[in-house]
Formats: C-alpha cells, sequence, structure tokens
C-alpha cells in the first residue's frame, strides 16, 4: 500500500476532470482534522434528519448494522468485520474516481472503493466527484443487504464482460448504474423510496427525486435504462423505479448480457428526459427548471 495523497482535479478544457488512478491506500484516519470531521458531522446530521420517510427500509437497516454515527469519520477498519461477516464484502480507501475495468475488477472481488477525503466546507452542497461522504454514508449501508450486495457483485462481473465487447455495451452497462446504484428510486407499500447514493448523499437530491414535479418517475425495465443518456452535472431528469431488489438483481443474471447487447446494437439512445410509449409511468415530469440547452 502507498501514502495515500490527496489528487486534485485538474482544470483542462472541459472543465475540472478528475484524475484516475489506482492506487489503493491505507485510510489515514489519524491525519483527519478536527473541521474535517465536523464536515462529515454536518453532512451526516443533515440527511439523518431528512431521510426518513424518504429512504428505504433497507439503507437504514444497513447504516445502523455499521454503527455509523456523526461522531467522527467512521474507520474502513472497524466496518470491515461487520460487512466481511453479513456479506463479505470490503471497503478500501481510494484516491478516487478509477479507471472503469479497475472498478469492475474491484466490485467482482466484493470490495468497494471508498475515497479517503472529504469535500471542503464551501463544497457541503455540492461536489462533482465522489468524496467520502458520498462513497461511505451513500453506497456502503446496502452492501449489507445480501440480495444487493449480490447485485453489485454481479455488475462488476458484467463490467468486466462488457468491456471486453467494446465502448457501446461500456456505455449501456454505466447507464445502468447510474441509474439505480447511483439514482434509484424503489416502490414500497408505503411509497415511493430513494436507495440510490447520489440521492441519499445529497440534501437537494433527495427532496427532488421524490417530491419535485420536475422529473419523470419511470417503472425499471432493463433495455429501456440502457438506452438512455444521463446528465452528470444537473439532478436526474428521469428516475427508474424498481418494484423490489430482486427484481434488480434478476436483471443482470437471468438475461445474460450477451443476446442483451445484441438487441440494443446500433439502437439510438433515448434523452435523459423523455418519455417512451412503452414506459410505465408513475409520474410525467412537467420538465420545469430543466436547463434550455437541449437535452442530452
Ligand atoms: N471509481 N472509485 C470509483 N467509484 C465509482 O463509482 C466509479 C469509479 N470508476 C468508474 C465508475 N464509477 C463508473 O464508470 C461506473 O459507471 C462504473
Ligand atoms: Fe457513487
Amino acid at each position: 500500500m502507498e501514502q495515500p495523497r490527496r489528487v486534485e482535479s485538474q482544470l483542462t478544457d472541459k472543465g475540472y476532470v478528475p484524475v484516475y488512478t489506482t492506487t489503493v491506500v491505507e485510510q489515514p484516519w489519524d491525519d483527519y482534522t478536527e473541521a474535517e470531521h465536523q464536515t462529515w458531522a454536518t453532512l451526516f446530521e443533515r440527511q439523518i434528519a431528512l431521510l426518513p420517510g424518504r429512504a428505504c427500509d433497507e439503507f437504514f437497516d444497513g447504516l445502523r448494522q455499521l454503527g455509523m454515527n456523526a461522531h467522527a469519520i467512521p474507520r474502513f477498519a472497524e466496518l470491515n468485520p461487520i460487512l466481511k461477516e453479513r456479506t463479505g464484502w470490503q471497503l478500501i480507501a481510494v484516491e478516487g474516481l478509477l479507471p472503469e475495468v479497475a472498478f469492475f475488477e474491484h466490485l467482482a472481488n466484493r470490495r468497494f472503493p471508498v475515497t479517503w477525503w472529504i469535500r471542503k466546507p464551501e463544497q457541503i452542497d455540492y461536489i462533482s466527484e465522489p468524496d467520502l461522504f458520498h462513497d461511505l454514508f451513500g453506497h456502503v449501508p446496502l452492501l449489507l443487504l445480501p440480495v444487493f450486495a449480490d447485485y453489485m457483485q454481479a455488475y462488476g462481473e458484467g463490467g468486466l464482460k462488457a468491456a471486453r465487447y467494446g465502448d457501446e455495451p461500456l456505455t449501456e452497462l454505466t447507464r445502468l448504474y447510474w441509474y439505480t446504484v447511483e439514482f434509484g428510486l424503489i416502490n414500497t407499500p408505503a411509497g415511493l423510496r430513494i436507495y440510490g447514493s447520489g440521492i441519499v448523499s445529497s440534501k437537494g437530491e433527495s427532496l427532488y427525486s421524490l417530491e419535485s414535479a420536475a422529473p419523470n418517475r419511470i417503472g425499471f425495465d432493463l433495455k429501456r435504462v440502457m438506452r438512455t443518456r444521463y446528465r452528470i452535472d444537473t439532478f436526474q431528469k428521469t428516475y427508474f423505479v424498481i418494484d423490489s431488489f430482486e427484481q434488480l438483481f434478476r436483471s443482470t443474471v437471468d438475461p445474460d448480457f450477451g443476446p442483451i447487447y445484441y438487441d440494443l446494437k446500433g439502437a439510438p439512445a433515448f434523452p435523459a428526459g423523455s418519455v417512451q410509449p412503452q414506459d410505465r409511468v408513475f409520474q410525467k415530469g412537467t420538465g420545469e427548471g430543466w436547463p434550455a440547452d437541449g437535452d442530452v
């Protein structure tokens, strides 16, 4: 393992682009400052106040089992035995975004990469790249749910396959991750609930994804999702709603991805905010407040 070093985003003609590195480090827990523990506390308390009645029960179950709290940034070394025992997952500390194949390789082996550094106080409300709060609070609680733990591993294995098939399959599989793991909603008897990590770790999107009239909310369908473009710089224009985590898991396992990529080959992608004739629509969004600079 190498010494951690904060890798800064680089300013290019495409804006700030994260530096991709595969380095695995030791979480430098003793080096976190009081201010950094405070940033964790602020974010944690804010989301805990907001998420009851909005996030799914399985998320809270995971959070409770892990014993995460506002008091201090959790130590990965204390979470790992709990994960190991329940679902066999392990956290590894990384510098930030990994190249896709390296990322898939970890997931396929039940290792979840967690960014070791936390955002700066001025980034409390928005940060464009994953930090410790997003990765740990957003992703890790559901890794204690066996069916979701299995889905994540299957996704990693699917990713390794997709990377061998080519760019189009890889793009399609990335959309699946985006619209489920990052920005998924689930239909429950009590109503729609959040399970996506990009939502649970964001105050603004926790409210927007469930309560705004602007976005579409559409029933999950694997091929539909794999054809849908997405935005990384605004709240989502469409959220896909699963009926159960079992449905999600079956989507990666029952139909092998090979035939799906074959079916999708050359099929035009759907714009992020479109509603298609075959969609099961929970809500057709008003589109209010969406950027006017065309769809993606
Ligand atoms: N790396 N650390 C990290 N975390 C991610 O969520 C991540 C990544 N690399 C690639 C990636 N996500 C996306 O390409 C996913 O669609 C797979
Ligand atoms: Fe994420």
